[in-house]
């Protein structure tokens, strides 16, 4: 029986969450902020809706046709054909496909279309920053995938690309797999692309972390460097609605498309879809200004917190090139502690494994992986990151009151309550 009380505690939760992170530095650095039109889009009648289908070709302008087995969806169908073209448009992709709803989803529909079971993948192994969906413990291992992470330069923070060619060599995979959940810096699919060539592998390309990177054309371009395939979610440093979607070249749309549906999901979400949408245009419009001001913003901050005395990773690298800032606080208590004190302090973070740490790890690793995507979608520059970093100092090598410092960190945020690279 429903439980008004529950029903009630619910919506003041709904509150309380919009209050309390509304209040926060929200950093963690594989979530943003959608634009009020995209809010508006996902809260649509769209949301209620089906429009399971087939795609049937491209109109004379290149707009998307589809076969769908539902009515009603005259209006919905001009909004995903508009939205593929623009993703198209933004990755360089040859077609892109809408349907998954998560980025795990969207690897597992590329796994579906490029492997059959027991084939052999690479990729990056998880505390090196590969995700869990390229691993035997999630979707990798749903399709029955047997998985070897690519070697690791620590000093680097990237692949080592003369030992991974031995590797690949040796093993031969099927699909290699480059992007991940830690990313300082771009991964080497160009120097990788003519032994992929040799072995006839498929190279998919992660781009969850970096697709708004991408799209404003400050990141690797995948495409051009030899990429078949992109997978993607939609919503960390793009700016767009949580969900997932696959970009590929000609000759693979019509097995990414079928993996897709009816393979893997009967419907998709469509209010996710039109809100994509919403947020391709303000890409196609702001992405470039916005990804170059998030990418100075991870330096900036990843400046100053080194020079307040953390041990921010890669410092003769430039720390970083996107838009993540990855610390070493193990001789501060571990990640658990680290990030547990900032959130006290309305300072969101999440603790990360880092290459050294072993899994065993998990529960409180050496690290703290700080994202710059949704403080820059609010208008923060250089300057704000600077006094980031000093309340960070503060907070956990000072040890001052976390009380007091989130006061300040309220009074920071309040300065920046408007979405910004939005129309
Ligand atoms: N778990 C996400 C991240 O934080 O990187 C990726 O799905």
């Amino acid at each position: 029986m429903g439980d008004i009380r529950l029903y009630e505690r619910i919506l003041a939760l709904i509150n309380k969450q919009e209050e309390w992170r509304g209040h926060c530095l929200n950093m963690i650095a594989s979530e943003n902020i959608t634009s009020p039109a995209v809010r508006k889009a996902l809260a649509s009648d769209f949301g209620h809706r089906y429009a399971e289908g087939l795609l049937g070709g491209r109109d004379e302008e290149g707009f998307q046709i589809f076969q769908r087995f539902y009515q009603g969806t005259k209006f919905y169908d001009q909004i995903e054909a508009i939205a593929m073209k623009s993703a198209e448009e933004l990755f360089g992709a040859d077609h892109a496909n809408l349907v998954p709803i998560s980025g795990a989803v969207a690897n597992l529909t590329a796994y579906f279309a490029l492997a059959e079971y027991g084939d052999t993948i690479t990729g990056l192994s998880i505390q090196c920053g590969g995700h869990i969906s390229h691993t035997h413990i999630s979707a990798a291992g749903i399709r029955g995938l047997k998985d070897f992470p690519y070697p690791f330069n620590y000093e680097e923070m990237n692949i080592d690309v003369d030992k991974a060619k031995k590797l690949i060599l040796e093993k031969k995979p099927k699909l290699m797999l480059f992007g991940g959940s830690l990313f300082l810096f771009p991964h080497p699919v160009k120097e990788l692309k003519e032994i992929a060539d040799e072995i006839d592998a498929y190279i998919v390309y992660d781009a969850a972390h970096v697709a708004g990177l991408i799209a404003g054309k400050q990141f690797q371009d995948p495409f051009s460097e030899g990429a078949d395939v992109i997978t993607s979610s939609t919503h960390k440093t793009f700016p767009g609605p949580q969900g997932g979607m696959v970009l590929c070249k000609n000759y693979l749309a019509e097995k990414i498309d079928r993996a897709a549906f009816p393979g893997l999901m009967s419907n998709h979400h469509l209010h996710h879809v039109v809100g994509f949408a919403i947020s391709a245009e303000e890409m196609k419009k702001f992405g470039r200004d916005y990804a170059k001001q998030m990418i100075k913003n991870s330096k900036a901050l990843a400046q100053a917190l080194y020079e307040r005395g953390f041990n921010v990773l890669c410092e003769e690298k430039g720390f970083t090139e996107s838009h993540q800032v990855v610390v070493d606080v193990s001789n501060l208590g571990g990640g658990k502690e680290i990030a547990e004190l900032f959130e006290q302090a309305n300072i969101i973070v999440n603790k990360n494994l880092l290459p050294w740490d072993s899994l065993e790890r998990t529960a409180n690793p050496s690290g703290i992986r700080i994202g710059v995507p949704e403080v820059t979608r609010y208008g923060m520059r250089e300057s704000e990151m600077t006094e980031i970093a000093e309340l960070m100092a503060k907070l956990a090598l000072n040890k001052e009151d976390a009380e007091n410092i989130k006061n300040y960190v309220i009074e920071l945020k309040d300065g920046f309550q408007e979405v910004k690279f939005c129309f």
